[in-house]
Parts: structure tokens; C-alpha cells; sequence
């Protein structure tokens, strides 16, 4: 655990006491703050209760009387669509509102760091799409490479949770925009932007406000390095407003659509080839196509995102290339969960929006495609120049008739559950052909999370 500095002797509240906030709740009180703790709900509560957590109702009367911090867990909305009550009250009370990623970088860099050869480094990574597995790549090959290396934040473990790095050691943080809205600081070694298409656009006032909160983690005089992904403009426009001139090499732009070179610094991997330049000069290149971890274009994109990162903590590009070899990628996303008669099952659950759905099609030649579930805004139309591998789509779950009727062209069938898409699309499935569970929607209509979706699908594939 990271103890929380600068709030000694001091009441701290802490709203939502899921992972993060209960995460928060112990650092403060291993700095010597006082976290005074509430939850909306009441499981929340009882798991601070049961740990000795002291509760108080930020919506009370006076509740903000002597608190020096209000630390809100990223769940709970902060601006929009509405503030939740504790968070109004704290702006009424003047009390500022942060979160754990704000008190993760406020207390990282204490203790014995002066005594250290080589002070530990963050790699920080958002952006729509593929953080987790930019994130688990780089910390993979960090790892690879013999570093100490600890992976957090977004990806499931408080970025408190993680043990104080020691000398050399490297902590890799995934962070989501409702994180990087929020935290007061944010002073990465690192920073790493993979993409941008619209998502939770309903908690950021649209994509503008989408944007602003990713690209916070660039602001605040810039991290040492920024590798950022140019193939959207937003990405283009980033790169070009932290690069001080043609070849600042504090900037690595990564594209996965075209070839990139010049004077600067950049990772490109068109057709599956990695290359890295700088400079004016090639310096390296790996042929991704035969990585089973990494099919796809979107996952050689994840690739150059990681491949940069590892570049900047200093690696060979020798060792990135083996230890992307090694690297088996992550469960639900474009996991191989079999081959049965010459037909793949591949499991891309955490595919919750159009445009992951879209990249995950393109990266297989006959998709035998179940998808549905929550839709989100627009939901499939946007996508159709991405459905000319599917051969059928078996669809699921609250959006099924919607979707289908926004897929012309493509032969549908409303299967309803996943149990009979599954079935349907199996039967249907010749040599060749790869069913994949790619929903474009949110899982929470029949599942409670992308997770378990997965999971379901992993068992009725096996059952078969
Ligand atoms: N709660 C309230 N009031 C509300 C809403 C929620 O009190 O109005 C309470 C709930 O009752 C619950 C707690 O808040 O007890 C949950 O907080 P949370 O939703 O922030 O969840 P955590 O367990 O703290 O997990 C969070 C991240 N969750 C979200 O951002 C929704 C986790 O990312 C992250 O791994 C974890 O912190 C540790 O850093 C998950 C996620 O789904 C994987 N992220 C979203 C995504 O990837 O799309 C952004
Ligand atoms: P995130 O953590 O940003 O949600 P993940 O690495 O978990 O990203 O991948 C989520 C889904 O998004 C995957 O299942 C895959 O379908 C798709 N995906 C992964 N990487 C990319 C990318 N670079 N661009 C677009 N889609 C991607």
C-alpha cells in the first residue's frame, strides 16, 4: 500500500467504497489521516464497518465541517449528467474533490526515494480502447525485461493498493477518464494515449468534455515522454501541441494505419510490421503477424503504444520483440477459447462499443458474429464498413432487434440468448470460419459484467 502523505492528523471523507475507495480508506489512514467514509449503498457501508472505518453522511448536515477532502471513487459521478449530493456539497463547502489517482501521485515519490540509483518510473496509459491491453503488454515486457514492475488502476487493483516501488521499479497505471477527470495530480514519467472514439460521453457532457478529461494526463508542464496515437485528429492535434518543434523527441507518435518516419520519433505497424524511427533513421523492426497475443490491426496499434513505452524506460528492441512473443494477452479480448472442426471460438466480450466490436471483425477473415446487449448511443450504424467479414450475426439481449435493423446486408438471425447464439452459430459454423462473441453493447441487461459474459461463452463453447 502507498501511504497517503500531506493529510496527517486531518478528516478526509471517502465516497464509494468499492476497490478504489476502500483502497483510499486504508492509505490515509496508514498516512495518519482520519477517512471518514460513506457509500450510497449499503454493502459499501458494512464493508467499512467491518474493517473499523469510521461512516458519515457527506449529505448530512455540517458533514463537511473540519474535512480537509473529499476523495470520490470513479463510478460516482462527478459533473455530469449530475453531480452526486456529496460532491455538490463539497464545492458548496469550499472542500476540495479529488480521487485515489490524485492522492497515488501527491504521495508516490516519499520516503527513502533520496537514498535510491534509480528512482522509480510511471507509466500512465488511457485513451477509448485497448488501455488494458496496452497496459498489461507494457508491464509485461517490463517484467520480461527483469524490472520490478507493478500493473494498476483501471485494470482492476487500486493504483493505492500496490506495493511502495523500490529502486528502478516501474508502476504501470491504466486509467479511465472518469480517473484522469478527477485527480488533482497526475505526473506520470510516461504518458501514453492509444485512441479516441466517442464512449461515457453521458459523464462528460459529450466528446469534448470526453476528450478534455484524457488529455489532462499531458497537461501540468507534460510528462517526460508522450506516446500518442495519431491515427483520430484529437490524437494529431495532442502530438502536435506537446512537440516544441519537428524532431522533439519527448513526443512518440504510433499509428496503425500508415507508415510513419521523419525526423521525429515514431512506432508504426502497417500490415502487421513494426517499425520504429527517429531521428530520420530506422532503428528497429518486428514482424507482429505471427504473435498469437496480439491479432489484429487494433492489437499491433496496442503494440506500437507498448513497444514506444518500453522504448522510453529504456529497453532494447530486442527484448520487446521476445517478450511480446511470450505475451498470451488478455481473457475477453480476442481470447482463443478453441478450434473445433477447423472453426476458432473467440471470446471478445470486453468489446462494449461499436468501434471495439469493429476492430475485432476486421481482424478475422469469416466472422460468424454474436453480438447485442445494452446498446450504446448509435449503436451498430456507425460500423458498417466493418461487417464485410461476417457471415452471419447471431444477435442477443435488449438492442437485438434495433441493431439488426441498422445491419443491411448482412444475413441476421435474433437469437435472443447467448445460450442459442452460441448453439446457432456453431451449427451453422463451416472450417474456416471464427465465431466471435464481439457484443458492441454493455452486458448488464443479462450479465453483471463483460466479465461474466465472457465466462458463459467460454463454457457453452467448451459444452459443445
Ligand atoms: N457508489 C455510490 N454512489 C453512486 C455510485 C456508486 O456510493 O452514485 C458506490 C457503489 O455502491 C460501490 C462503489 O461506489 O460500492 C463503487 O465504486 P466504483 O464504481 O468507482 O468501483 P470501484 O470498485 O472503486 O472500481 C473502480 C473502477 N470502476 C469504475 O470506474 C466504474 C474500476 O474500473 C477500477 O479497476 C477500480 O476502481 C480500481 O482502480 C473498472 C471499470 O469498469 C474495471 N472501469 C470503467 C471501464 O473500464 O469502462 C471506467
Ligand atoms: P480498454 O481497457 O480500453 O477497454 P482493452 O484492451 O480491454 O481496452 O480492449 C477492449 C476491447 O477493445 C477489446 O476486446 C478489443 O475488441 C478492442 N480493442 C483492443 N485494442 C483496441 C485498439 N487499439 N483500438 C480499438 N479497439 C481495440
Amino acid at each position: 500500500m502507498i501511504p497517503v502523505m500531506g493529510y496527517a492528523g486531518k478528516t478526509v471523507a471517502v465516497l464509494g467504497l468499492g476497490r478504489s475507495g476502500m483502497a483510499a480508506a486504508r492509505a490515509l489512514g496508514a498516512g495518519g489521516a482520519v477517512p471518514v467514509c460513506w457509500d450510497d449503498g449499503a454493502e459499501g457501508r458494512a464493508r467499512a464497518e467491518s474493517e473499523g472505518f469510521a461512516l458519515r453522511d457527506p449529505a448530512g448536515e455540517g458533514a463537511f465541517d473540519g474535512v480537509a477532502a473529499l476523495i470520490v471513487s470513479p463510478g460516482i459521478p462527478h459533473l455530469h449528467p449530475e453531480p452526486n449530493a456529496a460532491v455538490a456539497a463539497a464545492w458548496e463547502a469550499g472542500v476540495p474533490v479529488d480521487n485515489d489517482i490524485g492522492l497515488f501521485f501527491r504521495s508516490l515519490g516519499h520516503g527513502g526515494w533520496n537514498e535510491f540509483d534509480r528512482v522509480p518510473r510511471v507509466v500512465a496509459v488511457t485513451g477509448s480502447n485497448g488501455k488494458s491491453t496496452t497496459s498489461a503488454l507494457i508491464h509485461h515486457v517490463a517484467v520480461h525485461a527483469g524490472m520490478d514492475s507493478q500493473l494498476a488502476g483501471n485494470i482492476g487493483r487500486g493504483a493505492l493498493d500496490i506495493d511502495p516501488p523500490g529502486d528502478g521499479g516501474v508502476v504501470v497505471l491504466e486509467l479511465s477518464s472518469y480517473q484522469t477527470d478527477l485527480a488533482r495530480a497526475l505526473t506520470p514519467d510516461i504518458a501514453v494515449f492509444t485512441n479516441l472514439t466517442p464512449d461515457h460521453l453521458d459523464r462528460h457532457g459529450g466528446v469534448g468534455g470526453y476528450f478534455a478529461a484524457k488529455r489532462r494526463l499531458f497537461a501540468e508542464g507534460g510528462p517526460d515522454r508522450a506516446v500518442i496515437g495519431v491515427d483520430e485528429r484529437e490524437g494529431a492535434h495532442l502530438a502536435n501541441q506537446m512537440a516544441e518543434g519537428v524532431g522533439d523527441d519527448r513526443v512518440i507518435r504510433v499509428s496503425s494505419e500508415r507508415g510513419l518516419s521523419g525526423p521525429g520519433w515514431s512506432v508504426s505497424a502497417l500490415d502487421g510490421r513494426l517499425t520504429e524511427w527517429r531521428k530520420g533513421r530506422r532503428i528497429a523492426s518486428i514482424d507482429l503477424r505471427g504473435m498469437s497475443g496480439l491479432p489484429g490491426a487494433h492489437n499491433h496499434q496496442n503494440a506500437c503504444a507498448a513497444y514506444a513505452a518500453a522504448r522510453g524506460l529504456g529497453l532494447p528492441p530486442r527484448v520487446v520483440e521476445e517478450a511480446f512473443g511470450g505475451f498470451e494477452g488478455l481473457p475477453h479480448r480476442s481470447q482463443l477459447v478453441a478450434v473445433k472442426g477447423g472453426v476458432s471460438f473467440v471470446n471478445d466480450s470486453k468489446a462494449t462499443n461499436a468501434r471495439s466490436a469493429a476492430r475485432a471483425l476486421e481482424a478475422f477473415p469469416r466472422v460468424r458474429w454474436i453480438l447485442g446487449g445494452l446498446g450504446k448511443d448509435g449503436g451498430v450504424a456507425g460500423i458498417a464498413d466493418a461487417m464485410g467479414s461476417v457471415a452471419k450475426a447471431y444477435l442477443i439481449g435488449h438492442s437485438a432487434r434495433e441493431f439488426a435493423v441498422q445491419m443491411r446486408g448482412v444475413d441476421t438471425e435474433i437469437c435472443v440468448t447467448l445460450e442459442s447464439a452460441v448453439a446457432r452459430a456453431a451449427a451453422e459454423a463451416e472450417p474456416g470460419d471464427t465465431v466471435l462473441l464481439a457484443p458492441a453493447a454493455a452486458s448488464f441487461d443479462q450479465f453483471p459484467d463483460f466479465e461474466k459474459r465472457g465466462e458463459r461463452f467460454i463454457e457453452l463453447v467448451e459444452a459443445l
